[in-house]
């Protein structure tokens, strides 16, 4: 750390130079701050879309309910899945990555650390901006894939906040996938090959390629859709000339690339947790990282699974019925993959390991009624109603979601220093676990008996049985509100506690927990040389003549503890900057210029993007770097 406080020459600003304190967070570039801060922005997200959830949920109790308006019904389910998908679901990934990619590589930062910062604070007022909606005369209303024309044609402008609100949160992930992939590519410890990589490091380069490959083509679409939306352009009017279909094919060629980018890393996760406690290698590594590579290709030949109904014709619809159905395989091979590490393992059942379980067992369920939708008959009868509500709250909620809750009670010793609570924690699981199926199993009831999906009601004449389903929906979301109270009891509770957490809680397997807790700065003292895939543990155990594991004696992680603070002062962090903070609150300001056609406010986002860039481009990476 450089410790001089002297103002840089050619500098406006006094460069910062605190790690601690309030202040320190605006300026950040340690790649752990900016983790936590992508995690505690997520969860207060979460709890928003969450409300938004329950109001829903208050709504549909009853079949004609009025709880909420018609039109704030469309604001509130549209603004539910995209906080969920956009600001609670990838933003916590982000944050995962964050913390544990630089970590578990065995290196000292990201790739670029002021651009991981930028990433952060763009995806922070992206979604300040959109809920900014709210206040200046209406949210997205269309639906979170946004269909032209409806979004396009509709007065006022809440589709217009959703164009620019996307766009800006696209900006945030195209730049931290570049960084991300940098990061994973050239930063490993020496002898970390690609084929030692820990599981989620490997779902983590998947992911960030998703990004960079998908994050463009909805950029191009949501440019469209705002020009037609602001100035009346017609990409997908078909009155003057242009086709609302093709709306439809960016955005899922997009969308359905997305939908991996939210599921992978909690595979990444949970590949991880399966194996810590059930004492087991991950059972078929390179067949695990094979299916994730796979995944990532075959992804982009699915996408009009989203518009069997749209008309593309029978030769379209077979191809792209039988891509999904292949694409089913490389997943199912992960979920046998699981189930063997489980196998014959020694398995303890800790908060993180019934999570990872719920995981599997949640998203299974979630992946088939997605090849039932494969089944083009089949979908026409499913579409648009309230099964494919169950769908894919299985593969999100079930899915991604509980797997970053297992990873959240795993990692929370490394990130916090502290041990939640592991009764709280199970009372946390078994809460949410009922809950989430009371809420979205009767979904699939309720969406085959015809209740359509984004109805704000639906009438007495579906019959009484919906309406109990719905009831019984309504409560499980109650319970699922309990158990996150819970959770954040737990969170406090551990927050107050000065019982400091051991370097290694769970006997894990992989680099990031050779460090010592808390994490110093520049993370290792000495950067690791890496001889066998799950390193940590070979570093602990050698196996005996049977094969059996046993301890290594003097274990690797108090060696690395007592000899923290030696080298300390001779490694050098990148200095904070305020850069990317002034560079990424230009994006907004541009934002609103364009919605509200003022060339005031774009000239002051543009100035605050310019200062921001040049300020950048002037400042040396730490001080006496010039
Ligand atoms: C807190 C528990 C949750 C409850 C009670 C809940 C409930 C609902 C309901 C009832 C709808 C359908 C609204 C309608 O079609 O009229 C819905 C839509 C949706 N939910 Fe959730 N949800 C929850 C969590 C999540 C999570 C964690 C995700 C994603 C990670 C998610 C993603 C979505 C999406 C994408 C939509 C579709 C919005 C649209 O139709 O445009 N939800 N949710
Ligand atoms: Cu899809």
């Amino acid at each position: 750390m450089a410790s001089s406080s002297v103002a840089p020459s050619g500098s406006v600003f006094r460069r910062p130079l605190a790690t601690k304190g309030w202040g320190s967070w605006l300026t950040t570039v340690d790649h752990k701050k900016i983790g936590k801060m992508y995690g505690f922005t997520a969860f207060a997200f979460f709890l928003i879309g969450g409300l938004e959830a329950v109001f829903i949920r208050l709504q549909l109790a009853e079949a004609d309910a009025s709880v909420l308006s018609a039109e704030v019904y469309n604001q509130f389910f549209t603004m539910h899945g995209i906080t969920m998908i956009f600001l609670v679901v990838m933003p916590m990934a982000a944050a995962f990555f964050n913390f544990l990619i630089p970590l578990q590589i065995g290196a000292r930062d990201v790739a670029f650390p002021r651009l991981n910062a930028f990433s952060y604070w763009a995806f922070l007022f992206g979604g300040l901006f959109l809920y900014s909606s709210f206040i200046f005369g209406g949210a997205p209303n269309g639906g979170w894939f946004g269909y032209a024309p409806l979004s396009t044609s509709t007065s006022g402008l809440n589709m217009a906040y959703y164009g620019v609100g996307l766009q800006i949160l696209g900006i945030s992930s195209l730049a931290a996938s570049v960084n991300f992939i940098t990061t994973i590519l050239n930063m490993r410890a020496p002898g970390l090959t690609m084929m030692r990589l820990p599981v989620f490091i490997w779902m983590s380069l998947v992911v960030n390629f998703l990004l960079l490959f998908a994050m463009p083509v909805i950029a191009v679409a949501l440019f469209q859709l705002t020009f037609d939306k602001v100035f009346f352009t017609s990409f997908f009017q078909a009155a003057t000339g242009g086709d609302p279909v093709l709306w439809q094919h960016l955005f899922w060629l997009f969308g359905h690339p997305e939908v991996y980018i939210l599921i992978l890393p909690a595979m990444g996760m949970v590949s991880e947790i399966l194996p810590v406690f059930s004492r087991k290698p991950l059972f078929g590594y390179a067949a695990v990282v094979f299916a994730g590579a796979a995944i990532g290709f075959m992804g982009w030949g699915v996408w009009a699974h989203h518009m069997f109904a749209v008309g593309l014709g029978p030769v379209a619809n077979s191809a792209f019925a039988l891509s999904t159905m292949f694409i089913a395989v490389p997943t199912g091979i992960k979920i046998f993959n699981w189930v063997f590490t489980m196998w014959g393992g020694k398995i303890r059942f800790t908060t993180p390991m019934l999570f990872a379980i719920g995981f599997v067992a949640m998203f299974t369920i979630g992946g088939l009624s997605g090849v039932m939708h494969a089944i083009v008959p089949h979908d026409a009868q499913q579409t648009d109603t309230y099964f494919v509500v169950a769908h894919f709250h299985y593969v999100l909620f079930g899915g991604a979601l509980f797997g970053i809750m297992g990873g959240m009670y795993f990692w929370w010793p490394k990130l916090f220093g502290k041990m939640l609570d592991e009764r709280l924690g199970k009372i946390h699981f078994w809460l949410w676990f009922v809950g989430f199926n009371l809420a979205f199993g009767p979904m699939h009831i309720a969406g085959l008996l015809g209740q359509p999906r984004r109805t704000y009601v639906y009438g007495e004449e579906l019959g009484s049985s919906v309406e109990r389903w719905n009831q019984v929906s309504t409560l499980g979301s109650l319970i699922i509100v309990v158990s996150v109270v819970v959770f954040i009891w737990n969170a406090w509770k551990t927050y107050r506690s000065d019982e400091i957490a051991p370097h290694d809680p769970w006997d894990a397997r992989t680099l990031e927990w050779l460090t010592p807790t808390p994490v110093p700065e520049h993370n290792f003292d000495v950067i690791p040389t890496v001889t066998h895939r799950d390193e940590f543990w070979h570093r602990k155990y050698a196996e005996d003549d049977a094969g059996r594991a046993v301890p290594v004696p003097a274990g690797a992680s108090e060696d690395h503890a007592a000899e923290h603070g030696e080298h300390e002062e001779h490694i050098h962090m990148p200095d904070p900057s305020y850069w990317p903070l002034v560079l990424s609150a230009g994006l907004p300001f541009i934002g609103y210029g364009v919605i509200y056609k003022s060339i005031i406010w774009a000239v002051i986002g543009l100035v605050l993007l310019l200062t921001g860039v040049y300020g950048w481009q002037l400042e040396p990476v730490a001080e006496g770097d010039e």
